[in-house]
């Protein structure tokens, strides 16, 4: 049950803000796990898949030209409830309706530059991990942790 899975991207405008150890700090305070992370910059054809469901939004060129403007920090966390908990503590969509102590509502402004990611149910955890991290790159380990963050 604590092994549930999400996936959280630093966005290319968290990246350039200099709020990769802000936003990571978090989840790692919380006493999500670390289960992979990794530093690229993605192509169009990329974004373009993690982006599927949204292709037919008048935003999606936009956005996807956004998300490829710059590196991103992709990670998984691990952990009890991580996708519903991972989407409390970012916010909702828009950071004007986000409240404080989020991560959208404490960091940014716009929609459009919301700085970051995290999955919306588990079935789409499953799949965006897979988009973006490779078998391997997923770290098998045990947190010294874990036997405090849950009783
Ligand atoms: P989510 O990121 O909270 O899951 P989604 O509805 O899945 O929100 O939208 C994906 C991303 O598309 C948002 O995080 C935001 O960057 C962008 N987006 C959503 N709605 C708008 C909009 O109305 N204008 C510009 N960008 C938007
Ligand atoms: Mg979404």
């Amino acid at each position: 049950m604590s092994d549930e899975r999400t996936f959280i991207m630093i966005k290319p405008d968290g990246v350039q803000r200099g709020l990769i150890g802000e936003i990571l700090g978090r989840f790692e305070r919380k006493g999500f796990k670390l289960v992979a992370m990794k530093f690229q910059q993605s192509d169009v054809a990329h974004l373009e898949k993690h982006y599927d469901d949204l292709k037919a939004r008048p935003f999606f060129p936009g956005l996807v030209k956004y998300m490829a403007s710059g590196p991103v920090c992709a990670m998984v966390w691990e952990g009890l409830n991580a996708v519903k908990t991972g989407r409390v503590m970012l916010g909702a969509t828009n950071p004007a309706d986000s409240a404080p102590g989020t991560i959208r509502g404490d960091l940014c402004i716009q929609v459009g530059r919301n700085i970051c990611h995290g999955s919306d149910s588990v079935e789409s955890a499953n799949k965006e991990i897979d988009l973006w991290f490779k078998k391997e790159e997923l770290v098998n380990w045990t947190s010294t942790q874990k036997s405090w963050v849950y009783e």
